[in-house]
């Protein structure tokens, strides 16, 4: 089969579609997570509780809607196979990163997706060793994908680059040494493309990667997730001074009283709102080499830019 996209004969509308592929992946995890009674069944307990039942699956939605922008060569089943392993591995180093996040030596924090954090829960000892398992887990996914091995090294590379030293873990040791101290735009700007932007810049590649995408539409995909990535960290940044526990499911106004440098402090709220707009607009704008094929993409920066949790 060439030339055919898995997903385009259903076409619900945006929350439909997005709520369904929410309740997907999460069939996906708690299918591909260790079952709670397999030993040892306390880690794997914490590993599930991490995971499933929370969260927007943001990540996991844009390797789909990534994944339907680009026509496919070669066997649809397989594509969407490959594509839910993917969605499930970007949600897995994502469940790790917040359980490591919030542990007493990093956020110290206690709730997270309107629960106990997986420390309070469980134990410490336990929550970082349930972190430290959902990461091979998630390069176990990917190197299961049923399609061509080239594609399963570059899935690979994609993601333990966006995961390690200059990505995500590189961005949190930034924003750990930055508590306290003034950070340029440039240097706030830095942080955030490696802590945040650097996943959910990853989940758009695997969604390209795995359709096969062409070089012309891995680049539009690229500055799309570069605009993306960005601007959900200023609404984050926007949601932690202007939302509540109860709608966050974390706990808001911890950047201030820390004193940690955000896009508020730097730009005022209102200066942030129009950034956040800003970049919206260059994320639909780099959408148009991929025509109506990227619909669900500029529908998923509008979710993330008008979100309020
Ligand atoms: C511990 C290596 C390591 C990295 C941690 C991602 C991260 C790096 C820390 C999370 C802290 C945080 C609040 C970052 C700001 C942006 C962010 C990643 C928010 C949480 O992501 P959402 O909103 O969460 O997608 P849900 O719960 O919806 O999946």
């Amino acid at each position: 089969m060439t030339n055919k996209n898995p997903m385009k004969q259903i076409q619900p509308a945006f929350p439909e579609w997005l709520q369904g592929r929410v309740q997907h992946v999460e069939d996906v995890l708690d299918d591909l997570l260790p079952p709670a009674d397999a030993l040892p069944s306390r880690l794997h307990e914490a590993m599930r509780y991490a995971v499933l039942g929370g969260g927007k699956r943001v990540r996991a939605a844009l390797v789909y809607a990534a994944g339907q922008a680009c026509p496919v060569s070669g066997s649809v089943l397989a594509v969407q196979a490959s594509l839910d392993r993917a969605a499930a591995a970007v949600e897995l180093i994502h469940a790790y990163s917040l359980v490591h996040d919030d542990l007493p030596c990093m956020d110290d924090d206690t709730l997270r997706r309107g629960r106990p954090t997986t420390h309070v829960q469980f134990d410490e000892a336990t929550a970082m060793l349930a972190g430290d398992a959902l990461q091979p887990l998630a390069f176990d996914l990917l190197a299961s994908m049923p399609i061509a091995p080239a594609l399963i090294v570059q899935a690979t590379q994609s993601l333990a680059r966006a995961a390690g030293s200059q990505g995500m873990a590189g961005g949190q040791a930034i924003d750990l040494f930055s508590v306290g101290r003034a950070l340029t735009r440039d240097e706030l700007q830095t942080m955030h493309s490696m802590k945040t932007g650097a996943m959910l810049a990853c989940s758009v590649a695997l969604g390209g990667i795995v359709a096969g995408a062409s070089s012309a539409s891995r680049q539009a995909l690229d500055a799309y997730a570069q605009a993306v990535g960005l601007a959900f960290q200023v609404v984050d940044d926007i949601l932690d001074v202007t939302a509540d526990s109860a709608s966050l499911g974390k706990t808001p106004g911890k950047d201030a009283a820390e004193n940690k440098p955000t896009y508020v402090s730097l730009l005022g709220l209102d200066g942030a709102r129009a950034f956040a707009q800003e970049l919206r607009e260059d994320a639909l704008a780099a959408l148009a080499p991929l025509g109506e094929a990227g619909s669900r993409l500029a529908e998923l920066a509008d979710f993330i830019v008008l979100r309020d949790r």
